[in-house]
C-alpha cells in the first residue's frame, strides 16, 4: 500500500469513528466511541469485529460443564453461520461503513430481520466466548462484586435472579447481567438473538455478562434439563473480563 492510500483509509476509518459516536451517543446505556479512550483494552471490549475472532481456549477447555463437542458445533457451525449471514445482510443493505457490530446494533431498526437476527447472533457468540474460561475464579472482591452486593443485594441474589431470567425465557434467546442507562447493574432476558444494545430491545443497556439458552448450546449433555446448565455454568464465568468490562461500563 502506498503513502497516499493508507493515509485514505486511514481518514476513512477515522470519519466513520466520528459518525459512529455522533449516531451512538444517544442511546440510554450505549457506550459510543465518544466515551473511548486511547486505549486499545476499550476498543477490544466494546467494539467488536464483524469476522469471527479465535476461540480463546480449545473446544474441550470447558469441560466438564460444557462438553467438546458441543463447543465445536457451537463455534465452527452456529457462531459461524451468524458471522457469515451477517456479512451477507451488510454487504445487501449497504451497511460496509459502519465501524462495529454495536454501531449497527444500535440502530438495528433500520434494517432486516436477517441483519438483526445474525448481527445480533454474531455479537452475543463474540461476547459469550469471553465471558466463559477454564479454571475460572469465583467473584470474591472489587467494584463488581461491590456493586452486585450494593444494588442487587447480594452475590448470591444476583445469581437467583440471573437463573430466573436464564429459566423464565421461554424458547431461545439469552440471560443478561447489563449495565442501564442510569448506569446500575439489571439482569433481565431477550428472545431469540436480540440483547440489550438493540435499539428495538425492551431491555437497554451495555451487557456485561450473557448465558446462551438456546437447545444448541447445552442439549448434547443436559438435554432438556436447562436448570442444570445454567447453574453449571457459573463456574465458566470470568469474572476479571466481566469486571473490565463493568469499570469501563460505568467510568
Ligand atoms: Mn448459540
Amino acid at each position: 500500500m502506498n503513502m497516499s492510500s493508507s493515509r485514505r483509509n486511514f481518514l476513512k476509518t477515522s470519519l466513520r469513528g466520528t459518525i459512529a459516536a455522533g449516531a451512538a451517543s444517544a442511546l440510554p446505556g450505549f457506550i459510543s466511541a465518544n466515551d473511548m479512550t486511547a486505549t486499545n483494552e476499550f476498543s477490544g471490549i466494546y467494539a467488536t469485529p464483524f469476522e469471527q475472532t479465535p476461540l480463546p481456549y480449545g473446544y474441550s477447555a470447558l469441560e466438564p460443564v460444557i462438553d467438546a463437542q458441543t463447543m465445536e458445533i457451537h463455534y465452527t457451525k452456529h457462531a459461524s453461520a451468524y458471522a457469515k449471514n451477517l456479512k451477507e445482510a451488510i454487504g445487501a443493505e449497504g451497511a460496509t461503513g459502519i465501524a462495529d457490530v454495536e454501531t449497527l446494533l444500535s440502530k438495528i431498526s433500520n434494517y432486516t430481520a436477517k441483519m438483526r437476527n445474525n448481527g445480533g447472533g454474531h455479537y452475543n457468540h463474540e461476547l459469550f466466548w469471553k465471558c466463559m474460561k477454564p479454571n475460572a475464579k469465583v467473584l470474591s472482591t472489587g467494584t463488581l462484586h461491590h456493586a452486585l452486593n450494593g444494588q442487587l443485594g447480594s452475590y448470591d441474589n444476583f445469581k437467583t435472579k440471573f437463573i430466573e431470567a436464564a429459566m423464565t425465557r421461554f424458547g431461545s434467546g439469552w440471560a443478561w447481567l447489563y449495565v442501564d442507562g442510569a448506569k446500575k447493574l439489571q439482569i433481565g432476558s431477550s428472545p431469540n438473538q436480540d440483547n440489550p444494545l438493540m435499539d428495538v430491545s425492551s431491555i437497554k443497556g451495555t451487557p456485561l455478562l450473557g448465558i446462551d439458552v438456546w437447545e444448541h448450546a447445552y442439549y448434547l449433555k443436559y438435554q432438556n434439563k436447562r436448570a442444570e446448565y445454567v447453574d453449571a455454568w457459573f463456574k465458566l464465568i470470568d469474572w476479571e473480563f466481566v469486571q473490565k468490562r463493568y469499570d469501563l461500563a460505568v467510568k
